[in-house]
């Protein structure tokens, strides 16, 4: 039976579960001399270092290990931001780098009365931060933004018009009320999404040869937020949740993936490149999103265009090494080009390796329902709906992060 997506996806490609290919996965727990891995030491010292490689080298490329240039600049506060109910940050982080400078502006709102320091959860936007709410006094980006047709952009550069216009995927406030702070950044500020042979954005502040892609370099600046949360006391940084929607759901993954210090790491319908199988070929494929999105990933990502099963990773791998961090998978019911059952599988896939780490992953689980979402020290949910980031799903990352954060 052929399941037709509920909205206009891309056709020729396969949306049908029985014609997911057998495939057989990367063993995520034989280390590359062939030595089993059996024990937490093993994992932590040696096999999560050669998966973090291979991720690097065939996936997402390599981002500079260095110093990263970062300087905070102005930060603006306002204590009565959002109708008196929020603290209200603004802060400029500049990044110098090949005698050149790159400014992106973070955007954080603090629960008002917070007793001490706060969690966090930090995402980035696609619009701009003036897009996720509707607060006048939000800076407007400065840097190159997409134009998508909705009269809210001219040349490329952002406009009042687009103030509160992603207001639907921040529930500010109700993340407020719950007691967490929320941050963001536009992606555009640290690598504009679209191709010029890896030059742009923070890409130009670095000679380096490996190639990282925009989904690396965007991954890369979630760390410079966190970097700064360290800096801030209004923020408990040990308690960041990253989080991400579609391709910053990449980023997301991979961030945290990256970087032990994000303690709760959140895909919500990152698909191809993210949190699906590769080698399912279900929806979105390598070979489509390389060719679509050539600068997202690096270079021999592309030599696994419709050639998946020579891929020495898959993305299991990759929700692999966020363990023993609790890890949300969540994908749409609508949202067939993400093949939610290989967001699911990964993680089920994955789950062996928190279970090593004493933790319990969903190794025995079915893939629940729609509108079920199932939890452990992972949690997964479908939605019913569309390709989005809403309500809904926050308040399930909301209670998880209740579960794996506040419980500590
Ligand atoms: C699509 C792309 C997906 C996903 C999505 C998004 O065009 O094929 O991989 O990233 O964009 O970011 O909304």
């Amino acid at each position: 039976i052929s399941i037709k997506p509920a909205f206009a996806e891309p056709e020729d490609f396969n949306y049908d579960e029985t014609k997911v290919p057998s495939f057989t996965l990367p063993d995520l727990l034989t280390l590359e001399n062939g030595d089993r891995v059996s024990d937490a030491e093993t994992w932590k010292n040696k096999r999560r270092a050669e998966i973090v490689e291979l991720l690097e080298k065939h996936v997402y490329g390599r981002a500079p290990t260095g110093e990263s240039g970062l300087h905070f600049g102005e930060v603006e506060i306002d204590d009565n931001a959002l109708g008196g109910t929020a603290v209200r940050k603004q802060v400029k982080l500049w990044f110098d780098g090949n005698d050149q400078e790159l400014v992106a502006d973070l955007l954080i709102y603090l629960p008002k009365h917070a007793e001490g320091p706060v969690p966090i959860f930090l995402g980035l936007n696609f619009a701009g931060n003036h897009a996720v709410a509707d607060d006048p006094d939000i800076w407007l980006p400065t840097s190159w933004v997409p134009d998508r047709d909705n009269g809210t952009v001219e040349d490329n550069h952002a406009t009042d018009k687009g103030r509160g216009s992603q207001s639907s995927r921040w529930p500010i406030q109700e993340t407020l009320s719950r007691g967490y702070a929320v941050a963001t950044i536009y992606c555009g500020d640290i690598d504009p999404d679209f191709d010029d042979g890896f030059q742009n954005g923070v890409h130009a502040l670095f000679d380096n040869d490996d190639q990282w892609g925009t989904i690396a370099a965007w991954a890369w600046g979630l760390s410079r937020a966190l970097d700064y949360f360290e800096e801030d006391s209004d923020i408990d940084h040990s308690r960041t949740a990253v989080l991400g929607h579609s391709r910053l759901g990449k980023a997301a993954l991979w961030a945290g993936a990256r970087d032990e210090r994000f303690a709760l790491v959140i895909s919500n319908e990152s698909g191809c490149g993210g949190a699906a199988l590769s080698r399912r070929r279900f929806g979105e494929t390598v070979e489509r999103i390389n060719t679509r999105f050539p600068h997202w990933f690096c270079k021999n990502f592309h030599k696994y265009n419709d050639n998946e099963d020579e891929l020495p990773v898959d993305q299991h791998m990759l929700c692999a090494l966020i363990a023993p961090r609790p890890l949300y998978i969540a994908s749409a019911e609508g949202d067939l080009w993400a093949d939610p059952r290989g967001e699911f599988l990964s993680l089920q896939y994955a789950s062996p390796v928190y279970e090593l780490l004493g933790k319990n992953g969903l190794s025995n689980r079915d893939m629940p329902a729609v509108n079920e979402p199932i939890s452990t020290d992972v949690a997964y949910h479908i939605r019913s709906g569309k390709h989005d980031i809403t309500l809904y799903d926050w308040q399930r990352y909301l209670d998880f992060a209740d579960q794996q954060l506040r419980a500590r």
